[in-house]
């Protein structure tokens, strides 16, 4: 028997039987238990393949007041579970890694960000979905990258707007909106860490490439790129486009949706200033594996929850966004 006590790494330890295949084994135990596996984009690709429904955080978020099941795998990052329980306060909502954190949430500490919306008492704040409960708590409006602009453009034009947590995303939202929201200074490692020198070196390589950016990367990459979107929208372009070749600047993950949805086509993650490897990936996001959702299946922890008032100022915000979106 595990117990919350069982969660002392972050997540169930607990021995797998070696004679069991993980994947008939997990889908087992979604139909005994009446649970659902939520992947997000980002997640790596054994963990989207067995997932029920794949996506950004706002079609998670969606999906997540959408079904029936009684418990939400949630594979993603934290806040994401977060995001999930919020909405859904009566089911349970489990990540496979509560270490499984974010950069750019990380950025954004609830005390200092208290302190800096404080010094604007007449803007209305509109948070990045990538922050926590405890963060959204004091949030008016939250948005993802795929319904951002569609939200700020339906703001009064002379409203006083603050922007947080992502300098990057803030500066092209104002850039596409006209507004000038007053921004948060926080990033996400992962976008940030994207080599414009490689990337240009690359574009050389294969000249008909269009280059797809994702708008947490830094200025000077979103100039020279041939389209900017959140993940879904990337994938919708790079799906709807005549071209044959894609350089994609966000984290490698959604190369595998892309791969599926155009085998024909070629993707090529653009390079981080530091890897090994030639691709970007979020060491968050990899933190969950089979295993581990496996033991928090069987065991049904780690189980997020939320301090009743977070949650409930939180929801507020959240409900705006889907109601705007
Ligand atoms: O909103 C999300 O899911 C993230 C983190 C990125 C994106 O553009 O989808």
């Amino acid at each position: 028997m595990a117990t919350e006590k069982s969660v002392k790494k972050g997540y169930i330890d607990k021995a797998i039987p070696s004679n069991i295949n993980l994947v008939t084994a997990i889908k087992a135990l979604c139909k005994e238990k009446n649970a659902v596996i939520m992947a997000h984009y980002y997640q790596p690709n054994e963990i989207q393949d067995i997932a029920d429904f794949i996506g950004d955080s706002l079609a998670l978020a969606q999906q997540a007041t959408k079904t029936n099941a009684s418990i939400i795998v949630l594979c993603g990052v934290h806040f994401m579970g977060e995001t999930a329980k919020i909405l859904c306060p009566q089911k349970k909502v489990l990540v496979p890694d509560l270490n499984a954190g974010c950069s750019l949430a990380d950025s954004c500490p609830v005390e200092k960000f208290e302190s800096f919306i404080k010094n604007y008492p007449d803007y209305t704040v509109i948070s990045y979905v990538n922050t926590t409960a405890a963060v959204k708590a004091l949030t008016d409006i939250c948005v993802t990258s795929t319904n951002a602009k569609k939200i700020v453009d339906q703001l009064p034009k002379d409203a006083k707007l603050l922007f947080g947590p992502d300098k990057n995303l803030g500066d092209y939202i104002n850039s596409t909106t006209g507004r000038n929201m007053v921004l948060w200074n926080g990033a996400c490692h992962v976008h940030e860490q994207f080599s414009l020198e490689k990337i240009l070196f690359l574009k050389e390589q294969y000249p008909t490439a269009l280059l797809l950016a994702h708008p947490e990367c830094k200025k000077p990459l979103l100039l020279v790129a041939d389209f900017i979107g959140s993940t879904q929208a990337l994938l919708n372009f790079a799906t709807e486009s005549e071209e044959q070749q894609f350089i994609i600047a966000t984290e490698s993950g959604i190369i595998h949706e892309m791969r599926k949805r155009n085998p024909q086509k070629e993707f090529i993650p653009a390079p981080p200033i530091d890897s090994t490897c030639g691709c970007n990936e979020c060491n968050f996001m990899r933190l969950n594996t089979l295993e581990k959702i496996y033991n928090c299946l069987t065991y049904e922890l780690p189980e997020i929850s939320i301090d009743e008032e977070i949650k409930k100022k939180a929801a507020k915000s959240i409900v705006k966004m889907l109601s705007l979106s």
